[in-house]
């Protein structure tokens, strides 16, 4: 049953026998999304929550070429400390860094990928990636939005920032049948901000009605993923002024500068970070905190109802 390149971490292993529920945890928020140390503590910080909440965390990454869920604390050290140095590994790196035995931070994308084949079934973030402004030229759309499509993994996050053109981002997610629930809210979320301007189509109340529909859509064997944006608490989200003036500046930037392809996005985030200053990165451990106990509520849920698997 178990791919030749995945290694489970003995905590993930024991639960994944036992029917515990696990979540998973991506690792390019700590190589590319925060600064040395304060990555390394939230994601340790992350890994606490879910375990608090009765659930065994499972951090997502590519060690040696050998796909991991569930890292050692001091693996998670290690992917810290390196930073930008470790490769952003989307879908297309996974064979590639597998063959020559490299690292990898994972996206959205290879989170969903390598959860998925570990049997994991919910998984928390912060944002996912999405159809970029400009998108209409450049075609730059995230492969996050291709594996929502295909991959059947719960994601929570809260929504995407608005760097991203986040209409598009809601068609494309539409056309490729991707569900999108807003958790106690019917607005899509920009990450900083609780509000975008944006409907949705569904509001789910609390942790079972999230895997009552995930569930369901197993049962009818519809292959794909589900996206759940849960806002920012309220007492960390920020000034949509503020945020909106560094976001336009960042997106200038970014095209004075010609950025493109897996670059832009690290980019503008670190972008917007330097024009926003410590508050932004106090905001964005906040709502991983967060989307991190609302994953482990969702899979302590699942833990009881049938799984059908793919
Ligand atoms: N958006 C954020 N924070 C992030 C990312 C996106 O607000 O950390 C990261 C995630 O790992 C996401 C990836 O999957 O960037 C998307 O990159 P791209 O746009 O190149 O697909
Ligand atoms: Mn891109």
């Amino acid at each position: 049953m178990m791919n030749k390149r995945l290694d489970l971490s003995p905590p993930v292993a024991a639960a994944l026998n036992a029917g515990c529920p696990v979540v998973a945890l991506e690792s390019t928020v700590i190589c590319h999304g925060m600064p040395y140390p304060k990555n390394v503590e939230t994601a340790l910080a992350l890994e606490q929550v879910i375990w608090k909440n009765g659930c065994v965390p499972a951090t997502i990454a590519v060690l040696g070429g050998r796909l991991k869920a569930g890292l050692s604390a001091a693996e998670i050290e290690y992917l810290g400390k390196n930073g930008s140095r470790i490769t952003k590994a989307s879908r297309r790196d996974l064979p590639i860094l597998a063959a020559k035995g490299l690292d990898g931070a994972t996206t959205v994308t290879t989170t969903m990928m390598i959860a998925h084949m570990a049997g994991i079934d919910v998984f928390a973030t912060g944002g996912v990636g999405g159809v970029h402004r400009g998108a209409e030229t450049s075609m730059d759309v995230s492969a996050d939005l291709e594996e929502l499509a295909r991959t059947p993994v719960m994601v929570i996050c809260s929504g995407a920032k608005s760097v991203l053109d986040l209409g598009l981002t809601l068609e494309y997610l539409e056309t490729r049948g991707v569900p999108v629930l807003g958790y106690r809210t019917m607005e899509l979320p920009a990450f900083y901000t609780r509000q975008s301007g944006f409907p949705l189509d569904y509001r789910m109340e609390n942790p079972a009605e999230l895997a009552d529909a995930f569930l369901a859509q197993r049962e009818m064997g519809i292959r794909g993923g589900m996206l759940v944006c849960n806002p920012i608490p309220k007492e960390y989200s920020m000034d949509p002024k503020v945020i909106e003036a560094a976001i336009e500046r960042a997106v200038a930037d970014g095209q004075a500068q010609r950025i493109h392809g897996k670059a832009l996005t690290p980019f503008l985030l670190s972008r917007v970070k330097e024009l926003t200053g410590g508050s932004s990165l106090e905001s964005n451990i906040q709502l991983l905190l967060s989307n991190a106990e609302l994953a482990a509520q969702v899979a302590f849920e699942l833990r009881t109802r049938p799984r059908p698997s793919f």
